[in-house]
C-alpha cells in the first residue's frame, strides 16, 4: 500500500464511521491504515463487514438493479458503494441516448402496443407513451437463483412489461398487457426457470372496457397475467376478485401469489379499507395450464382468460384471508415460507407452501396454510431475507426495519412463548421496499440490506420543496443492524435487487449481427450498402437514406445534401472497436440526438423541413478531437 493510500484510509471519515470503535480510534491516530489491510477491502465487502465504501478503482462485489418509479428508467448501481453506474432508459424518453427517438428504440417502444393504443397515440401526434412508472425490476431465474440473462420490469402507468438484455444492458422488448389495468406487482418464475413473468393488474375495470359498463363496480374485474418471458407474449390471464398489489411465486414452480389490498372491490378509501381481512390469491399454475389447454377460457384480445374469481369453484385459485390491506409478498430462501406484509395490520402472515396442495386437493380451510402471524410494528410493507432463517421487514409508519426469526414466529403461532423479534433499526424515513444481497433467491448471503425510504426530510442539504428520497445501506452481518450509508436519490426507487457480480457478464462491444439494429442491416443490404465500409447517400423518391460510419474523431461524411421536405434517415455505424468509445449524432436545431455504441449501428428518421446549413456533431465525448467530430447537413430550399 502506498503512503497516499494509507493516508486516505486513515483519514476516511466513512472508515471511521463504519469500522469497529477500536479500529476507528486507531484510525484517528493514524494507525488504522496499518490495521485495515489485514482485512483487505474487497474481502471485507464480500463478508459484509461494514466496508461499503471502496477505494478509487475498486469494483463492487454486487450489481444493484434499481427501479426509478415515475422516472421510468432502470438504474444500475455498484453495491454496496451505491455508486450509480448507468441509467437504462425503458419507459422514458432519454436525451443522451436517443431512446424514444432512434428507429431502433421506437421499434421496441411501439411493436408491443395494441392497435387501439397506437390509434389513440397517433391522434395525439405520438407513436408511443413518453412516461412510465417502473416499480419492480427483477432478474430471470434458473433453478431458484439469478441467471444473468434478462431483467424484467413493470410499468404501472401504462400497463406494460419490459425486458432488458443483460448482455448489452438495453431494453429489447416492451409489451402492453391487454385486458389488465395498470401493471403493478411483477416477478419472474423462480423454478425451474423463467419461464413465466407474473404481472398484477392493480386496478379493476370492466373486462371489456369500451364504455358499455361505467360506474357499476359489480361488473369490474381484475386480471392476473402470466407472460412468456422468452417470447415476451402473454401466455394466459386469470380473472380474480379484489384488486392485485404485489406478487411472488414459490421455488417448486407450482404456485404464484398476489396480495389484494381491496378485497371489498371498493371505489373509495372508506370502502377499500372496510374489511378487517383482505386476502392473498394463490394461483395453481398446473391447473391453470390444464384449463387453458382444455379450452376453459374466453379469448379476449387474443389472450386466453380463465375465470379464477372467488366462488368460481374451480381448481385455479384459492383465496387466503389476510389482515388488513396486505402489500408486499416475499418468498423466503428456505424455499418453503412466503411472507405477506400486512400494511394496515401490524402483522405479517407466513404461508407454508407445503400446505397449499391440501387447499386445492381436499378443499382445506385456506387459513390452514398460515403458520405464523407475528406482530412486528406499524406499517409492514416488504420483507427481505438473510438466508439464515431471518427476515427483515420495513415498517413504513414506524420508520424502522425489524429483524425477526421465521422459525420463532412459527413456534409462537403454535403457542410457544418465544419472541421472534431480534432487533429494530431506525431508518430515515418511511421505508417502502428493502432488499438483501441475493435475498430473493435461494442464494441469499446475509451480507447487506438496503432500505428504500420514501422521505429524506432533514438528512441532506435542502434543495427546495421537492426533496430526494433516501436509501440506506445496512450491514446485517450481525444481529445489531447498522446503517452505514445514506444515499439520496431522485424519483423514485421503489424496488431493487442486489445481484452477485459474477452472475452478470455484459459485453464491452456490440456484435455486428445484434438483433437491435437488424432492420438497419437489412435496409442497407437492400440498398446495396455495406454499413462498415460505405459512406453514401441513397435517394428513393423523397426518402433519403444517409449511411455514415464513425471512427474517432471523424464521421465518414463531412457533409450530405438533401431537399427541404425530404424524409431523411441517418444511419451511423460506429467502427471503433475499443472499449468505451461511444459516439453520438446530434443534429442541432432539429431536436435530434442519439448514441452509437462501439460496433453498433443507430438510425433516426426525420423530415428535413428547415432549409439551410445544419451542423451535426458528436455529443458523446470520444477523443481529444471530439469537438472536431462534426459535419454539415445541407438542406436545399423547396423549389430550388
Ligand atoms: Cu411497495 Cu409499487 Cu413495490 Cu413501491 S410498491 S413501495
Ligand atoms: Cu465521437 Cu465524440
Amino acid at each position: 500500500m502506498s503512503a497516499e493510500e494509507t493516508r486516505r484510509k486513515g483519514l476516511s471519515r466513512r472508515t471511521m464511521l463504519t469500522a469497529s470503535a477500536a479500529t476507528a480510534a486507531l484510525a484517528g491516530s493514524g494507525v488504522g491504515g496499518a490495521l485495515l489491510p489485514a482485512l483487505g477491502p474487497s474481502k471485507a465487502l464480500a463478508q459484509g463487514m461494514g466496508h461499503h465504501n471502496l477505494e478509487p478503482g475498486e469494483l463492487d462485489p454486487y450489481y444493484g438493479f434499481w427501479s426509478s418509479g415515475q422516472t421510468g428508467e432502470l438504474r444500475i448501481l455498484g453495491f454496496p458503494s451505491m455508486r450509480e453506474l448507468m441509467r437504462v432508459p425503458v419507459f422514458n424518453r432519454c436525451s443522451a441516448t436517443g431512446w424514444g427517438q432512434t428507429n431502433e428504440s421506437l421499434k421496441v417502444l411501439t411493436e408491443g402496443l395494441s392497435q387501439e393504443t397506437k390509434d389513440f397515440l397517433a391522434a395525439r401526434g405520438k407513436v408511443t407513451y413518453d412516461n412510465g412508472d417502473l416499480h419492480h425490476p427483477h432478474m430471470s431465474f434458473t433453478d431458484g437463483t439469478y441467471d444473468g440473462r434478462y431483467l424484467f420490469m413493470n410499468d404501472k402507468a401504462n400497463t406494460r412489461v419490459a425486458r432488458v438484455r443483460c448482455d448489452v444492458m438495453k431494453c429489447d422488448k416492451i409489451i402492453e398487457v391487454p385486458n389488465a389495468h395498470d401493471i403493478h406487482g411483477m416477478r419472474p418464475q423462480k423454478y425451474p426457470r423463467t419461464g413465466y413473468v407474473f404481472a398484477n393488474g392493480e386496478h379493476e375495470a370492466p373486462l371489456v372496457n369500451d364504455g358499455s359498463v361505467l360506474d357499476d363496480p359489480s361488473k369490474y374485474t381484475n386480471i392476473f397475467t402470466a407472460i412468456d418471458g422468452d417470447e415476451m407474449k402473454v401466455a394466459w390471464q386469470v380473472m380474480v376478485s379484489g384488486n392485485l398489489d404485489n406478487t411472488d411465486c414459490d421455488y417448486q414452480g407450482k404456485y404464484a401469489f398476489s396480495t389484494s389490498y381491496n378485497s371489498e372491490m371498493g371505489m373509495n378509501l372508506a370502502e377499500m379499507t372496510a374489511n378487517e381481512l383482505d386476502h392473498v390469491v394463490v394461483f395453481n399454475l398446473k391447473e391453470i395450464e390444464k384449463g387453458v389447454a382444455a379450452g376453459d377460457v374466453q379469448m379476449l384480445n387474443g389472450v386466453p382468460v380463465i375465470d379464477g374469481r372467488k366462488g368460481s369453484n374451480k381448481k385455479y385459485t384459492r383465496y387466503i384471508p389476510i389482515p388488513n390491506s396486505p402489500h408486499g409478498v416475499n418468498t423466503a430462501p428456505d424455499k418453503r415460507h412466503v411472507v405477506i406484509n400486512g400494511k394496515l395490520s401490524p402483522t405479517v402472515s407466513i404461508i407454508d407452501v407445503t400446505k397449499l396442495d391440501a387447499l386445492f386437493e381436499s378443499d382445506a380451510d385456506p387459513r390452514s396454510a398460515v403458520v405464523g402471524e407475528p406482530e412486528l410494528g406499524l406499517g409492514p410493507l416488504h420483507t427481505a431475507y438473510d438466508g439464515k432463517g431471518n427476515a427483515f421487514t420495513t415498517l413504513f409508519l414506524d420508520s424502522q426495519v425489524v429483524k425477526w426469526n421465521i422459525d420463532k414466529a412459527i413456534r409462537k403461532f403454535a403457542g410457544e412463548d418465544v419472541d421472534p423479534i431480534i432487533s429494530k433499526v431506525d431508518v430515515h424515513y418511511q421505508p417502502g421496499h428493502n432488499s438483501t444481497s441475493m435475498g430473493e433467491t435461494a442464494e441469499a448471503d446475509g451480507a447487506w440490506l438496503i432500505s428504500m425510504n420514501k422521505f429524506s426530510k432533514d438528512r441532506f442539504l435542502n434543495v427546495g420543496p421537492l426533496k430526494p428520497e433516501n436509501e440506506q445501506v445496512i450491514d446485517i452481518s450481525s444481529d445489531a443492524m447498522k446503517v452505514v450509508h445514506d444515499g439520496p436519490t431522485f424519483a423514485e426507487p421503489h424496488d431493487s435487487i442486489i445481484v452477485r457480480a459474477d452472475i452478470v457478464k455484459p459485453s464491452n462491444l456490440w456484435k455486428r449481427d445484434d438483433p437491435m439494429f437488424a432492420d438497419a442491416v437489412k435496409q442497407a443490404a437492400a440498398d446495396g450498402v455495406d454499413l462498415v465500409s460505405d459512406d453514401t447517400v441513397i435517394r428513393d423518391g423523397n426518402k433519403v437514406r444517409v449511411y455514415m460510419t464513425s471512427l474517432a474523431p471523424q464521421y465518414g461524411l463531412e457533409k450530405f445534401t438533401v431537399k427541404q421536405g425530404d424524409e431523411v434517415t441517418v444511419y451511423v455505424t460506429n467502427l471503433d472497436d475499443i472499449d468505451d468509445v461511444t459516439h453520438g449524432f446530434c443534429l442541432s436545431n432539429y431536436g435530434i440526438a442519439m448514441e452509437i455504441g462501439p460496433q453498433a449501428t443507430s438510425s433516426v428518421t426525420f423530415t428535413a423541413d428547415r432549409p439551410g446549413v445544419h451542423w451535426f456533431y458528436c455529443q458523446w465525448f470520444c477523443h481529444a478531437l471530439h469537438m472536431e467530430m462534426r459535419g454539415r447537413m445541407l438542406v436545399e430550399p423547396r423549389g430550388a
